[in-house]
């Protein structure tokens, strides 16, 4: 579960929230209609959808108490259902109830959504009910949907009548603007499907600000705009959508300026009340990124005091062996796997951010600071060589377990504390060994590759894409997803599939990856 600061209280920075305001961006907006009339079948490995007409013979469709209509959209659309509905028969002598039901994955449609009893909301199913009083008429639905089938559902009408769905669409939306984007060439059919499903995950996405997934949590979240951010970089490039981001976590901090795990915009900015430490230390990760991309100085100097702060905060938790302390609660994100222990990966990520820091203290010429960051800096290399390495096993181990885990070993190979050859053996041990505490989602594989791609095993990291996101691509996504365990496609943090998210911004990297290593 997902544990809240003690005595919440946000702190806001009325300049910093107006800086970000200025960069709201306009959506742009497309008209698309279903491309065909479905049937979904349970099959052996998961669901199959099988094609019955187009969807424009929609309207020769007339539906009664208990008939249902499923559609297919061809691709993922974030944005507005409208439909146009009529009856036939009678007069309508009473309103028609209909159940209109919207699903990324087909799961989502054919599993009932009573049979879910997980640990996060049911709200977020995307299933409505509505009575219509008077037909003919036209519905534009008031909420924004991320979806590609839909399911209409007659729960009645009356004896004497039945229904027509005579068109729909969906007004979708997106802030990111495809025009901007080349295709790539890279002599790969596989890399190049991969990327174009990324691209699409990037651009559904891309809202008023970089959300984590359309259909669930549609907000800001820090470790999800990091990978984000970098991925826009190589594609949309759309520098104010980043500078916004920061301005907003910069703008509405938790407690002790804390910068929060994720903001909501509506009904007005503001931070939730989550902390996790790796995220708020990806706050100085994601300056530095834009900063390296744009070379922003004045955003750099505005943001580094918040910054800078984090690791202040960060610094509170570390003993006087240089490590950070264990924790029970949940304190630290790193991944969904359930049982895995995250001090190693945290203070991996501790280090690898100080580095950051110390390069943008450097650009400031902020003496003082930089001399402190580096202080720190050898003392939790040196926690880490004197209490997480285990020279025996030649593992990173975490907790009083003294757990190995592939996360643990990956975010240390990216902080960088061992050799070259080191850091490749310890990658090329970690495949051979598989420790069985793995990782489950695709924000926790890009480290991996990015892992793989600083030891230079440039053939390893695209076989691996291939494997991962590509099992993906096998299982037929059309964008990719929150979660994927390629021995477990039912993996769910939230206990069912159903809730997880099917379009999330933070496996966007392959187009990250491709585009930066794999094209000519
Ligand atoms: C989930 C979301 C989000 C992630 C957090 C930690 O709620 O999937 O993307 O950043 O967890």
């Amino acid at each position: 579960m997902i544990s809240s600061i003690k005595n919440f209280k946000m702190e806001v920075n009325e300049d910093f929230i107006k800086k970000a305001e200025i960069l709201k961006p306009i959506l742009h907006e497309s008209i698309n209609y279903p491309q065909n009339i479905v049937k979904i079948n349970k099959t052996q490995n998961d669901y199959e959808v099988i094609k019955l007409k187009k969807a424009s013979n929609i309207s020769e469709f007339s539906m009664g108490k208990g008939d249902s209509i499923y559609l297919d959209f061809g691709d993922h659309n974030v944005g507005y259902l409208s439909f146009k509905i009529k009856s036939v028969g009678s007069p309508p002598d009473a309103p028609a109830h209909i159940k209109i039901k919207l699903g990324e994955h087909p799961c989502e449609i054919v599993e009932e959504s009573s049979s879910y009893n997980g640990a996060i909301s049911s709200s977020w199913i995307q299933e409505e009910f509505l009575h219509i009083d008077v037909l003919p008429t036209e519905i534009s639905m008031p909420r924004r949907y991320a979806f590609r089938y839909v399911e209409i559902n007659v729960l009645d009408t009356s004896p004497k009548y039945k229904i027509v769905i005579e068109s729909i669409y969906c007004k979708s939306v997106t802030s990111g603007d495809r025009k901007l984007v080349d295709n790539i060439k890279c002599n790969d059919k596989e890399l190049e499907e991969i990327d174009k499903i990324a691209l699409k995950t990037m651009e559904d996405c891309m809202q008023y600000v970089f959300e984590d997934g359309p259909k669930r949590d549609r907000r800001l979240w820090l470790g999800d705009l990091r990978l984000q951010a970098l991925t826009n970089y190589a594609t949309f490039k759309n520098y104010d959508l980043v500078k916004r981001c920061l301005y907003l976590f910069a703008g509405v901090t938790q407690n002790e300026k804390r910068v929060g795990a994720c903001i909501f915009t509506e009904p007005k900015i503001s931070v939730d009340d989550t902390t996790l430490l790796d995220y708020s230390l990806f706050f100085i990760t994601s300056l530095y990124d834009y900063y390296i991309e744009t070379k922003d100085k004045d955003t750099l100097i505005d943001l580094w005091k918040t910054a800078y702060h984090q690791i202040e905060l960060a610094e509170i938790n570390i003993d006087e062996n240089g490590l950070l302390k264990d924790s029970e609660e949940w304190w630290c994100f790193i991944d969904w796997q359930e049982n895995l222990n995250k001090q190693a990966s945290c203070q991996a990520i501790l280090i690898y951010v100080l580095k950051q820091a110390i390069f943008i203290s450097n650009e400031l010429e902020d003496k003082l600071h930089k001399n402190k960051l580096t202080l720190l800096l050898n003392k939790v290399i040196e926690g880490a060589k004197n209490y997480l390495w285990d020279s025996q096993k030649k593992f990173f181990v975490s907790g009083s377990k003294k757990q190995i885990s592939w996360a643990s070993q990956v975010w240390f190979v990216l902080a960088n504390i061992l050799s070259k050859e080191e850091n490749k053996s310890l990658l090329e041990r970690l495949k051979k060994e598989n420790p069985k505490i793995n990782m489950v989602t695709p924000y926790m594989n890009h480290y991996y590759v990015e892992a793989l791609i600083q030891c230079n095993m440039m053939e390893e990291a695209k076989e691996y894409i291939k494997y991962y996101w590509g099992g993906m691509v096998k299982l037929g996504a059309d964008c990719f997803w929150e979660l994927f365990d390629p021995n477990n496609i039912y993996v769910s943090p939230y206990g069912s599939r159903i809730i997880n998210s099917y379009c999330h911004a933070w496996s966007c990297t392959p187009s990250y990856i491709i585009r930066k290593y794999y094209t000519n």
